[in-house]
């Protein structure tokens, strides 16, 4: 068995109150192009389609897929920048009951082999050049057998996207089961290499869903795609799914620059849109010297990373939107603030569970549950949190409780509300203002580097990221500065959001009383 799925008695139950509902997404995109046909579904620059319109070329795209050879059942790598042709392709391999794998344009050799192995992939789906990377070389070098372009495909023998489209689309909903593997998510990680997460039609359908009606979408709802278009949160937390699943309008911004975001709220009257922290400074800055419109946009929602609550209070007054906690995890879980929450609540807390059937536990290191308001690690179980990671019975193991509620790493307060606050985490990972860095993959590679008897990185904090990461070197005679790092790491492939931004040199690493490294006391001792 690839993954854990529900046991029979929870997915019952999750059927009988409704959240499951049988729908996969081949289908659910037929159905929205009977209900919603002649309104708009996708805008990207220049181009627009009607639902019937989207239905129809992920049709045709479906046939092509299929005649390339792509089958039923078939994992798919997809690592697209934000536009159209992810949207399509995603639906494509729905149709066909193919299961995308969701890479991030900035993973490079390392990451990408990872994902092909790890998953079988089938096929590699990618642009031809994007922020000035050529994907086509790094395809080049890749264990899969096809390899899909959008743009120019090279001379490389891969199949370009323009020319995929068959004449015959394929309609409807296609072979693929409800409680079936749908996609796979890349989890943040905190172990070696990342770990993937299966999303079935029926859970991942309800987290859109839920979503929407949480968010308050409705078929005059236009929501701009900012972050990453695979990222989970962008995807479907609303985002491109709770969308459509409302009859809106998704309208794909080409970059995260509050300047492109603010001409695409103007011009396409956005009303929801989803942000990092990160983005909120550069998001007041630009507002201030540029006034635009804002008037269409009624929810701003910022998560991925702890938003500072001085931050979080300036938001609401200076924009003239109302703000949205989101902490979410790929895994599952979804908390927001909601529309009826006072301020406080906004400004102050990361939100409360998405549904009703989410279990909330929060322990101490023994797993006993602590008192409202005090910080345990938070534990969760729910109708779109998954039971294991794919592949990865090891893992499974310990990541989660013995009666199956995921361990997520994080330390939080639940507040008597039910609201959560995010206040620190127990897993080995880095949060540099959203993106995920698993400080073990990293380590691995350092050292690799010659010289280097032992590395450890941790996040340092950072006003603009919330953390950075810095590497602590053990080493042989000097110690490599963060250039050479860089060079090295480069040449191994790792995508570069990953490299550390400073080295520091240590004799020994302190240890804690159980014999791991201190990270803490590391970090504690770094001069500014
Ligand atoms: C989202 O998903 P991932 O899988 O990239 O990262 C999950 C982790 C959480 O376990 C937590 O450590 C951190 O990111 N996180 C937050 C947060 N939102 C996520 N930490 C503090 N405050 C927040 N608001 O990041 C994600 C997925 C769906 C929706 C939104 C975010």
């Amino acid at each position: 068995m690839d993954w854990p799925g529900w046991p029979q008695q929870d997915a019952a139950r999750y059927r009988a109150a409704g959240y499951w509902t049988g729908d996969t997404f081949g289908g659910l995109l037929a159905g929205w192009a009977r209900r919603y046909g002649p309104r708009t579904a996708l805008v990207d620059g220049p181009r627009r389609w009607t639902y019937a319109e989207l239905d129809a070329e992920v049709g045709r795209l479906c046939a092509g897929l299929r005649r390339i050879g792509v089958k039923p059942g078939d994992r798919v790598v997809l690592q697209l920048p934000n536009g159209a042709a992810f949207v399509c392709l995603w639906f494509a391999l729905q149709r066909l009951g193919a299961v995308p794998v969701h890479a991030m344009p900035a993973h490079r050799r390392a990451e990408i082999t990872h994902l092909v192995e790890l998953s079988g992939a089938a096929a590699y789906v990618i642009p031809d050049v994007h922020a000035r990377f050529d994907y086509r070389e790094l395809a080049a070098g890749l264990p899969v057998e096809r390899v899909v372009v959008v743009g120019d495909p090279g001379p490389y023998g891969f199949t370009a996207y323009d020319e995929l489209a068959g004449a015959a689309p394929e309609t409807g909903a296609g072979p693929a089961n409800a409680s079936g593997l749908a996609l796979l998510l890349l989890s943040g990680g905190t172990t070696g290499l990342p770990k993937l997460i299966p999303r079935t039609h029926d859970d991942y359908a309800y987290n859109a869903r839920a979503s929407a009606e949480v968010c308050g979408l409705t078929a005059e709802s236009a929501y701009l795609a900012i972050l990453p278009i695979a990222f989970n949160f962008t995807w479907a937390c609303p985002g491109v799914l709770g969308t459509f699943f409302a009859g809106g309008k998704v309208v794909i911004a080409p970059n995260p620059s509050p300047v492109t975001a603010f001409e695409l709220i103007e011009r396409e009257r956005v009303t929801i849109t989803a942000i990092n922290p990160p983005l909120v400074p550069y998001w007041l800055e630009e507002h201030a010297a540029a006034k635009p419109d804002l008037s269409s946009l009624r929810l701003l929602q910022v998560g991925s990373a702890r938003l500072a609550d001085d931050l979080a209070w300036r938001v609401g007054p200076a924009l003239g939107v109302r703000l949205q906690q989101v902490y979410g995890m790929a895994e599952g879980l979804l908390n927001y603030t909601r529309d009826e929450d006072p301020d406080e609540i906004v400004c102050t807390t990361q939100g409360r569970p998405l549904s009703p059937a989410d279990e909330i536990r929060v322990v101490d290191e023994h797993d006993r549950p602590v008192p409202d308001g005090e910080t345990g690690e938070l534990l969760t179980r729910g109708p779109y949190t998954l039971r294991g990671y794919y592949r990865a019975a090891e893992h499974n193991a310990t990541a989660f409780t013995p009666d199956g509620f995921y361990r997520t790493g994080d330390l939080v307060r639940r507040l008597p509300s039910g609201h959560l606050n995010v206040v620190g985490r127990v897993k080995d990972q880095i949060n540099r203002g959203g993106e995920k860095i698993a400080a073990t993959e990293v380590e691995g590679h350092l050292l690799a580097y010659p010289g280097v008897k032992g590395a450890a990185l941790a996040g340092m904090p950072d006003p603009e990221w919330g953390e950075r990461p810095v590497a602590f070197l053990v080493c042989e005679g000097d110690a490599p500065s963060v250039k050479e790092i860089a060079g090295f790491l480069r040449d191994r492939g790792l995508a570069p959001y990953k490299f550390p931004e400073r080295i520091e040199a240590v004799a020994a690493f302190p240890l804690t009383p159980v014999g791991k490294i201190d990270k803490k006391a590391l970090v504690a001792g770094l001069h500014p």
